[in-house]
C-alpha cells in the first residue's frame, strides 16, 4: 500500500490535529493510521514495537506490541524536585518503570500503551511540563549548557534556551484540544503559524547553547549553534553563531553525511531570535521537501552555498553579522563528582549508564536513588546532553545528605565504572524500541566496556579520557561522529570502527573498519591502545594521537569546524 508523503500529511493535517482524536478512541488496535503515527511526532510521541517480541507475535499471527515513546521538552534540561518526582510516577504508572535521559537534555519514556497514552500526557502537564514538538518537523529541544561552575551565565544561557523554545513552538492549539480537552479553537485555515507555516518545516531543527570552554551540548552537531561569548566584566556580551551541523547520515549512500556546523559571525543578545528566525525562516523555504534524507539545514546550506544562506539570512534578520568572536573549547564531555558554582552551592554531576535510569535486576535502585534525593533536594536536576544527571544548587550543609544516598544507592558510574571511557561513554537507546536500530548499543555498552576494560588496563590508559560513543544505526543519535572511538550498527552484532574526532566535538572521526565484529573491533583497538600508551605525547588525547601518527586521515570539510573571519583577523 502506498501511503501519503509526509508533506502531504502535515499540510492535510489541519495544524497537526489530523485524526489523532478518534483514532486514540479506537480500541480495536493498539495502533494509530499510518498520517497519524507522522502526526503525533510533533506532540512529542511515537508509535513503536517491542522488537524482542515481533517474530513471536508474528508467529502468533498477533498485531505487533504497539506502544508509544513519549519525549518530554524541556529546554535547558532542568527540572523542579516535584517534576522528577511526576515523572517518576508517571514511568511507574505508564511507562515501562525506567526514565531515559537522553542526549538532548531530556527524558524519554517507553512502552505506553495507547488506551493510557491521553492519560500519560495529562499526568505529564498536571506536573507542569509537556511535550510539544520534541520530535517532528519543528523546532527540538533547546539546549543549554549545564556548566556547573559558571551559575550567573548558566542561568542567563538557560533563560535563553527557554526563550526559543518558547518562540519556536508551533502556534497551533491542536495540542491542548487533543491532550487537555481544552475547547475547539480553530477548524481548518482559522489558526495561522507565522514562523512555520501549514507545512511546518521540511524537516527537524536542532538549536543548541553552548559556553566555552565547555563544549557539553556539542553545539556543532546542531543546524544552528550559538557560543556564548562573555566580556571582560564576565557578562554576556552575545554568541557566535554556528550553522549546519547535523549528524544524521545512511551506510552507502554518500549524499546523505554528518556534518559539523560552521562559525558565521557574531550576534548581540537584542539580535539572536532574529538571526534565528532566519535560520529558520531560510530553511522552511530553501530546504528539500521532497526527498527526507536531504532535508536538514545542511544540505540547504551545501546546496545553496553558505555564503548565499548568510546573506539570505542576513536580509531576514535586517542587519549584518558582526565578525565572529574569539572563543575556545577544552573539551565536550561532563566533568564528574562535585564542584562548586560562584553562588556558593555545590553541583554533583552522576554518570548514568545511557541515561537509563531504573531499578535493575542486578539490584542497582536507579530509580529508586534517584527518587529518595528528589524527595530531599531542594535544588534542581540538571540533565547533561551527555545522558547524565547534576543535582544542582545543593548548599553545603546538604551535600553529606546526598553523599550518602549516592553510596546507598550505588547511583554513579564514577565510582563504580573502572574507566574513564566507561564513565563518560554513550550510547543510543536502539533495540528494541528503536524502529530504525541495526545493532544493538544501549544494551550492548556493557558487554564492550567489559571486554574494552581489560586491554585498557593492559596498556595503563584506565583514566584516560576516551571518548566512546555507539550508536545502533547511521542516524547518530549518540552523535557519534564526534567520538574518539565509535561503533555504527551495521547488522545485530556488526559495526563500522570510525577513530579520529577531537575531543572538543570540533572534528569528526573517519572510517577505520567497515561491518567489523566484536572480535574484530578489538584485534583493531589493542594495537592502537598500545601504541598510543608508548607514544603520546603529555596532554595528548587519543583522537589527535591517531591524526599525530598517521593512522587516520585529516577529515575535508565538512568534517571539522570552519570558522569565518575573528574579528581582529
Ligand atoms: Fe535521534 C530518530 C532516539 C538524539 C539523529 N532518534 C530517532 C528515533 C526517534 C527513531 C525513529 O525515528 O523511529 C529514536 C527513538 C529511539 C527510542 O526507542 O527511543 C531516536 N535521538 C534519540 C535519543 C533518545 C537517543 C539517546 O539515546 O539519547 C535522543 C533524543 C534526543 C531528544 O531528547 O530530543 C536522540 N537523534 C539525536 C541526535 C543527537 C542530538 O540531537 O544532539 C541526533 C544527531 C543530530 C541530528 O539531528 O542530526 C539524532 N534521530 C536522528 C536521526 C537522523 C536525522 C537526520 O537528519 O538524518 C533520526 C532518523 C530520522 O529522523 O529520520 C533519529
Ligand atoms: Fe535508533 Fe539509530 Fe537513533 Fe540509535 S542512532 S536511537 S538505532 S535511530
Amino acid at each position: 500500500m502506498s501511503h501519503p508523503s509526509v508533506e502531504k500529511i502535515k499540510l492535510e493535517s489541519r495544524h497537526l490535529r489530523g485524526d489523532l482524536v478518534a483514532g486514540l478512541r479506537d480500541a480495536s488496535t493498539g495502533s494509530l493510521s499510518f498520517d497519524d503515527q507522522r502526526t503525533i511526532k510533533f506532540h512529542g510521541s511515537y508509535q513503536q514495537d517491542d522488537r524482542d517480541l515481533r517474530d513471536e507475535r508474528r508467529r502468533q499471527k498477533l498485531e505487533p506490541a504497539h506502544q508509544f515513546m513519549i519525549r518530554i521538552r524541556a529546554p535547558g534540561g532542568v527540572f523542579t524536585p516535584a517534576q522528577w518526582l511526576g515523572l517518576d510516577a508517571i514511568a511507574t504508572t505508564y511507562a515501562n518503570h525506567s526514565l531515559r535521559a537522553t542526549t538532548r537534555q531530556t527524558f524519554q519514556m517507553h512502552g505506553v500503551i495507547k488506551r493510557d497514552l491521553k492519560a500519560t500526557m495529562q499526568a505529564i502537564n498536571a506536573a507542569a511540563m509537556d511535550t510539544i514538538s520534541a520530535c517532528g518537523d519543528v523546532n527540538r529541544n533547546v539546549l543549554g549548557a549545564s556548566n556547573p561552575l559558571q551559575s550567573q551565565l548558566h542561568a542567563q544561557v538557560h533563560a535563553w534556551a527557554q526563550r526559543l523554545s518558547a518562540h519556536f513552538k508551533p502556534a497551533t492549539r491542536a495540542y491542548y484540544e487533543i491532550w487537555l480537552d481544552e475547547d475547539k479553537v480553530a477548524e481548518s485555515g482559522v489558526e495561522h503559524e507565522p514562523i512555520y507555516g501549514d507545512a511546518y518545516l521540511p524537516r527537524k531543527f536542532k538549536i543548541a547553547i553552548a559556553v566555552p570552554p565547555i563544549n557539553d551540548v556539542d553545539v556543532f552537531a546542531n543546524d544552528l549553534g550559538l557560543i556564548a561569548i562573555v566580556d571582560a566584566a564576565g557578562q554576556l556580551a552575545g554568541f557566535n553563531v554556528a550553522i549546519g551541523g547535523s549528524m544524521g547520515a545512511s551506510h552507502g549512500i554518500p549524499s546523505h553525511y554528518p556534518r559539523v556546523a560552521n562559525v558565521i559571525g557574531f550576534v548581540s543578545p537584542q539580535q539572536v531570535f532574529a538571526i534565528a528566525e532566519a535560520a529558520i525562516t531560510v530553511q522552511r523555504d530553501l530546504g528539500d521537501r521532497e526527498d527526507r534524507k536531504h532535508a536538514r539545514f545542511k544540505y540547504t546550506i551545501d546546496d545553496h552555498g553558505s555564503d548565499n544562506i548568510v546573506a539570505l539570512m542576513e536580509a531576514r534578520a535586517g542587519f549584518k553579522l558582526q565578525p565572529a568572536r574569539d572563543y575556545h573549547f577544552d573539551h565536550n564531555g561532563d566533568r564528574f563528582g562535585w564542584v562548586e558554582g560562584e553562588d556558593g552551592l555545590w553541583h554533583l554531576t552522576l554518570s548514568l549508564p545511557s541515561g537509563r535510569i531504573a531499578d535493575f535486576e542486578d539490584g542497582r535502585l536507579l530509580l529508586t536513588g534517584l527518587r529518595e534525593i528528589a524527595k530531599r533536594h531542594t535544588g534542581q536536576f540538571r540533565m547533561t546532553c551527555n545522558q547524565n544527571v547534576m543535582i544542582a544548587g545543593v548548599p553545603a550543609a546538604q551535600r553529606a545528605q546526598v553523599d550518602a544516598l549516592v553510596q546507598h544507592y550505588a547511583l554513579d558510574r564514577e565510582n563504580n565504572a573502572p574507566s574513564a571511557m566507561a564513565r563518560s561513554a554513550v550510547a543510543c537507546v536502539s533495540l528494541p524500541t528503536c524502529a530504525l536500530a541495526m545493532a544493538e548499543a544501549e544494551r550492548y555498552l556493557p558487554a564492550f566496556l567489559s571486554i574494552v576494560d581489560p586491554l585498557l588496563g593492559k596498556y595503563g590508559l584506565r583514566d584516560s579520557p576516551i571518548l566512546l560513543r555507539i550508536s545502533g544505526c547511521p542516524n547518530g543519535c549518540s552523535r557519534p561522529y564526534l567520538a574518539e572511538i565509535a561503533l555504527i550498527g551495521r547488522a545485530p552484532g556488526r559495526y563500522n570502527l570510525l577513530l579520529g574526532g577531537d575531543h572538543r566535538g570540533m572534528r569528526m572521526n573517519t572510517l577505520y573498519r567497515d561491518n567489523i565484529s566484536e572480535a574484530q573491533i578489538v584485534e583493531a583497538l589493542d594495537p592502537l591502545f598500545a601504541r598510543y600508551a608508548s607514544e603520546r605525547q603529555a596532554g595528548e588525547h587519543f583522537g589527535d594521537f591517531l591524526h599525530r601518527a598517521g593512522i587516520v586521515a585529516l577529515p575535508a570539510y565538512p568534517t571539522h569546524v570552519q570558522v569565518a573571519p575573528q574579528e581582529g583577523q
